[in-house]
């Protein structure tokens, strides 16, 4: 398994209940390298953009509102495997289906503020990676 790098995003029910450190232990001690972060707030149009895959869903309208609402804290994770691997630490993307241990397991509200995201592919990783950050700004 080669190293990769995925986008990971802190949503804002996490950064509202001061769960970042919490949320950023839990990547290390699974083995992945926080080697980008900042805090961000998004615009409504922003969130818009990134999550412009789920245009025709119905919960986009929400999604948006609730990505916009408050901080969030978006990170670039390097590890063997990285993208499958937050996969797993997230956990599936409703908590009521979270394994034990898992971020959204342990953090989650809800389907919807589920207090994290990771690319899903080493396409959306490259994509979602060159959304926040440039080059640079990868220190691994
Ligand atoms: P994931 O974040 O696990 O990759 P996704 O890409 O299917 O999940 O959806 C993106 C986000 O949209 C998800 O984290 C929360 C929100 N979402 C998904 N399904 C939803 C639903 N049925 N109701 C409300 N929000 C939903
Ligand atoms: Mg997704």
């Amino acid at each position: 398994m080669a190293v990769e790098r995925t986008l990971s995003m802190i949503k804002p029910d996490a950064t509202n209940r001061n769960l970042t450190g919490k949320i950023n232990a839990k990547f290390e001690e699974a083995g992945l390298r926080i080697v980008a972060q900042k805090r961000i707030h998004l615009s409504p149009a922003q969130a818009g953009a990134f999550y412009a895959e789920h245009k025709e869903r119905p919960f986009y309208g929400e999604l948006c509102e609730f990505m916009s609402s408050a901080p969030i804290v978006v990170q670039v994770l390097e590890g063997e495997g990285a993208i499958l691997k937050n996969r797993e630490v997230m956990g599936a993307t409703n908590p009521a289906n979270a394994a034990d241990g898992t971020i959204r397991k342990d953090f989650a509200l809800s389907v919807g503020e589920n207090s994290v995201h990771g690319s899903d592919s080493p396409e959306a990783a490259a994509r979602e990676i060159s959304f926040y950050f440039s080059g640079l700004e990868l220190v691994g």
